[in-house]
């Protein structure tokens, strides 16, 4: 990978290929029907007396049983992953049967299918997302383990494949334990399974891994490419831009990496949420063409202000959590389902800015956002209460932040990286979030650092005060505040106004969430409490002005824009498994507080 390159331990980088835009190579899908079957003791994985899995149940994914049925028909097995449920994938299994609804715990998968290898070619097989954790097998072969549902994942199976009846399994397991970056208890649903696609991808002997193409200055185009196979060093590498008339040829070094910078040309246009312009570029190399578009923009912070080409700009926001509308979602983020949530922020909201809350989002939502102009906020779950004193968890969220900003690093409309939300401030966890934050000027320097704060309160004077007081602040770039006053405080709403913000620090403040619960449809008019569609319009009136009075205040991304499945929200009528924050429901019904949050943005510069 590119970033080996720099001072970050090789152990925080991703252990396998990086497939940079492997999202736009030519692919064999791997998605549709698989079978499936529930462990939830995990014999599959190991023995009942804690060794190996016994001959019965050895690994469902080691065993063909079809093929050893027919060697020995008195062979026991006690699974059959070829006379299993079907489902189709990427999804979740709490929407493959009713019993699967609450499932937490270990699934198997398989996946039979056919394909024409050629020699001289690699092969890899590719999973957008396993959630949490994933453990890969082919034609009885053990490819390797991921930890992580967020980020991508690949496993070269050059020499592995054969034309006919390739067995794919995949062990996935929802559970975490103290140390799993997302921990336990989060507020959302944790959707288990394979939820993004998987492909197998086919490149040349030597082939671009990685590449990186952006403004590093709002004069210069820089490009990183690294080559993986044979021929990686001393190779010509072709960097084209057909529409902008680029063309520059460079020749890697001996471990395949090779850079070049360029002036940017006059007529090359600026990416933003008005203009989001995006080039096609290209690079040749090693018999490989890498494909990625590219928009150019630089984002940065001068004092209390964020720039955006070189221009002040108020973010306009809302949360996001990667959850398609509908009665029964099942976490599968097509390109129809990512522009309906899009679209509700960009048209509908007239935003410009987008946080996709609480980890990295699927490639789909980053290209959409790309391409419709909404500028972006990408985060790792490191989220309430991690084991921040325990160096394994620390290790697995360095790593989760490298994979997410290698896989994204190529999109115009990521402006912010963050290293958590709402953690609880303590020594082990600054210096946790520190060295996060140290992480990302390392692998990304162009892009600006943040993280979701809480801000302390003093109630001994006469007016509420709440300071900017983390410590973490002096390590972002950005600072940003997750505020509830008047929803989980007992402040009444119309004394949100007298509140008293301080904030020290000359650096921007975005407000991260701000927001309170309606179900859609509960009108209470006359005296309006809370989950009535009046309380949470009200709620925003009134959080609109006070934000309006707080210093360094430079965006907004509030609570978010639909409802969202978390088992925690459990009040019958009201919440029923749903978190009701939403400015829409889950079917996309608009509540009063989306109209109030639209006009408040169509009127600020
Ligand atoms: C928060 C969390 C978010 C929750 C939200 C809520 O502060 O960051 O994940 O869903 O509050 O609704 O309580």
């Amino acid at each position: 990978a590119l970033a080996a390159a720099g001072p970050l331990a090789a152990q925080v980088l991703p252990d396998g290929p990086v497939l940079a835009a492997a999202d736009l190579r030519p692919e064999q899908s791997l998605d549709g029907e698989w079978t499936w079957s529930i462990d939830p003791y995990r014999d599959g994985a190991a023995g009942f007396h804690g060794g190996e899995p016994g001959q019965a149940s050895r690994r469902f994914a080691d065993v063909d049983v079809t093929q050893a049925s027919a060697d020995d028909p008195l062979a026991l097995y006690e699974y059959d992953l070829d006379h299993s449920p079907v489902s189709v994938l990427p999804s979740s299994w709490l929407t493959h049967s009713a019993e699967m609804r609450h499932y937490q715990g270990l699934v198997w998968y398989q996946k039979r299918f056919d394909t024409a290898a050629k020699d001289g070619e690699r092969q890899f097989i590719r999973f957008g997302a396993a959630n949490y954790a994933a453990e890969v097998w082919l034609n009885g072969k053990r490819l390797g383990r991921h930890e992580g549902g967020f980020t991508s994942f690949a496993f070269e199976v050059t020499g592995l494949l054969r034309p006919q009846g390739n067995r794919l399994v995949v062990g996935v397991d929802s559970q975490r334990d103290g140390q799993s970056i997302p921990p336990p208890v989060t507020d959302w649903e944790t959707y288990g399974g394979i939820t993004r696609p998987v492909e197998l991808i086919v490149v040349p002997a030597t082939y671009v891994d990685d590449a990186w193409v952006r403004l590093k200055d709002r004069a210069t185009i820089a490009v990183d490419v690294s080559l993986n196979g044979p021929g990686a060093s001393g190779a010509q590498v072709r960097f084209r831009i057909p529409e902008l008339r680029i063309e520059r040829t460079m020749t890697t070094d001996a471990s395949g990496r090779a850079s070049l910078s360029l002036p940017r040309p006059p007529s090359a246009l600026w990416w933003s949420p008005d203009g989001p312009k995006l080039y096609d570029v290209e690079i040749v190399a090693g018999g490989d063409t890498w494909r990625d578009r590219v928009g150019f923009r630089t984002i940065a912070t001068d004092g209390p202000r964020i720039l955006l080409n070189g221009k002040p700009i108020f973010l306009k926001g809302i949360s996001v959590h990667e959850e398609e509308l509908g009665a029964n979602p099942t976490r599968n983020m097509t390109p129809q389902a990512a522009r309906a949530l899009l679209g509700l922020a960009k048209d509908g909201l007239h935003a410009n800015y987008v946080r996709l809350a609480h980890y990295p989002h699927s490639e789909t939502m980053l290209r959409a956002a790309d391409e419709m102009g909404l500028i972006v906020w990408s985060e790792i779950p490191v989220y309430w209460r991690i084991a921040f004193d325990d160096p394994v968890a620390l290790e697995k969220a360095r790593r989760m932040l490298a994979e997410m900003i290698l896989r994204d690093r190529n999109r115009a409309a990521i402006a912010l990286w963050s290293v958590g939300n709402e953690t609880p401030q303590s020594p082990a966890r600054n210096a946790f979030m520190k060295q996060l934050a140290a992480d990302v000027r390392v692998l990304d320097p162009t892009r600006l650092v943040t993280a979701a704060l809480l801000v302390g309160r003093d109630d001994s004077g006469p007016v509420p005060v709440q300071t900017m007081d983390d410590p973490l602040a002096a390590s972002l770039d950005v600072m940003a505040v997750n505020a509830y006053n008047g929803w989980y405080t007992g402040d009444r709403l119309a004394d949100l106004s007298k509140i008293e913000w301080r904030v020290p620090q000359d650096k921007p403040l975005l407000f991260s969430e701000v927001g309170a619960g309606a179900k859609a449809g509960l009108h209470q008019p006359d005296n309006p409490g809370k989950f009535s569609e009046e309380f949470q319009a009200e709620y925003y009136r009134q959080t609109l002005a006070m934000l309006a009075r707080i210093p360094n205040f430079e965006g907004i991304s509030p609570w978010i824009l639909k409802d969202f499945r978390s088992p925690r929200r459990q009040r019958p009528g009201i919440q029923d498994g749903w978190n009701r924050k939403g400015l829409v429901s889950e079917t996309g019904q608009r509540k009063e507080a989306f109209d109030v949050l639209a006009e408040w943005y169509a009127k600020k510069e």
